[in-house]
Formats: C-alpha cells, structure tokens, sequence
C-alpha cells in the first residue's frame, strides 16, 4: 500500500522564511549584545519562538525575567513580520507548485503541518490560503517538534492514520517528530542529509512522487 496524504512543513519547504527568521533574531541578538550566528540559527529550525530565544540567551550572562523574554520574542516577531510583508507568490521554493499539483491531480491529500504562529499570515501573503485540505500550526500546539503533536493534528484533520502519511521537512526536528508520530520522513533542504529521513533530496524540484509515495 502506498501513502494516502502528505504533509509538508512550512518554513524551509514551502517557503524561504527560514532567511528572514535567521535576520530578525540576528537583529534581535544585536540590539542585546548577544552573539549570534548562521550556526546557531540551525539549531532554530522547527523550535517554536520561545524555545529558540532560550537557545539564543544560552549566549547571554544576563538573567532575563519571563516578562523581558516575552518582550525580546515579540520584539523579534516585529522584525519577522515586517520581512514577511515583502513575501509573494514569487518566494515559493522551486518545484513545491508542481509536487501540490501532481498530488492533487493523484486525490493524495494535502496539508501543512508548521511549528509557526505566523502560518495563517504567510500562506496569505504567498495566495496558498485555502489550497490545502488542511493547516495545523503553532497556533494549535502545546509541544513543538521535535513532539510529533502537528503533525498528528494534521492527520486528525485530513482523516488520516498516521501510517498513511508522509512528512516533508528542512529541520531535524521535524524528521524526529514525524518518526516519532509514525509517519515516513521526507528530508529536504537543511535535512536533505539528515540520516534519520527515509527519503532525502535537495529540493522539491527533484522530487520523485513513487518514491515519495511508497511506504
Ligand atoms: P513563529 P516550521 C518554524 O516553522 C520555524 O522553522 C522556526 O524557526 C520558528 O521558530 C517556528 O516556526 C515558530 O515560528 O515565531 O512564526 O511562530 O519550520 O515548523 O514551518
Ligand atoms: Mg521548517
């Protein structure tokens, strides 16, 4: 039997937000002095907001109230939104367009499965909003990858087992969390060398949907 539904992560498949996340932090890490760098970001990838400023403040001697984190974490959310107002249809990676068409065209469902708050937002600005059988978010989670908890509601929500799905991810953590949800783990991107993922490739354009498909 082959794979029923596909699940993509947002930020680093879909779209190159990872960029602009990677700028506002690193904005961000300026303003307080803090080191930061390309390396660090990588440990970023799929973590929700807070947890990522936990991993940035590792940096940091200063002893940060709740309240302060909150307000460097939205800080850093304004810088990210403002990146996010110059994003079009024109920043959807190479061949993520033609994968969605050819899994429409085969009745394989579709779905996003994101660790971001700003899901909602992005998929507007990139004209995706209302194209997917279903969106699970940051916004619907308690536990962010790499907790397999999005993309189990992404299954829920297309009426799916999770044996029947198929993740595809820029982020170790997203590769654990699928494995860890019992899904088969599609690498690209960042994870395209990610040993954990069943399938690994550098981009979408060079994907195989057989190989993609299969269990
Ligand atoms: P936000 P994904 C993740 O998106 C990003 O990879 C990660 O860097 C970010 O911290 C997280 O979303 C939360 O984003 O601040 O917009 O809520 O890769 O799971 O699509
Ligand atoms: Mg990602």
């Amino acid at each position: 039997m082959s794979k029923r539904a596909v699940i993509f992560d947002l930020d680093g498949v879909i779209v190159s937000t990872d960029e602009f996340h990677y700028e506002a932090w690193k904005q961000m890490a300026e303003d307080e002095g803090i080191y930061f760098d390309k390396k660090i970001n990588e440990r970023l990838r799929g973590v929700s907001r807070m947890e990522s400023l936990e991993i940035i403040l590792e940096r940091s001697e200063t002893l940060y109230t709740l309240q302060k984190k909150e307000d460097l974490a939205e800080r850093k959310n304004n810088y990210y939104r403002n990146l996010l107002n110059t994003l079009s249809e024109m920043d959807i990676l190479p061949g993520v367009m033609n994968v969605l068409k050819a899994l429409k065209e085969l009745g394989i469902k579709i779905a996003i499965g994101s660790s971001s708050k700003n899901t909602p937002f992005i998929l507007e600005r990139i004209k995706l909003d209302g194209y997917f059988d279903a969106v699970a978010d940051g916004n619907e989670i308690k536990y962010s990858k790499p907790h397999p908890e999005v993309f189990l509601l992404a299954a829920a929500k297309l009426g799916m087992d999770a044996f029947e799905c198929v993740v595809i991810e820029d982020a170790d953590a997203g590769i654990e969390a699928a494995n860890a949800g019992g899904m088969k783990a599609v690498g690209v991107g960042f994870a395209a060398n990610c040993l954990n993922a069943k399938y690994r490739i550098k981009d979408l354009s060079l994907i195989s949907i057989d190989e993609l498909l299969k269990d």
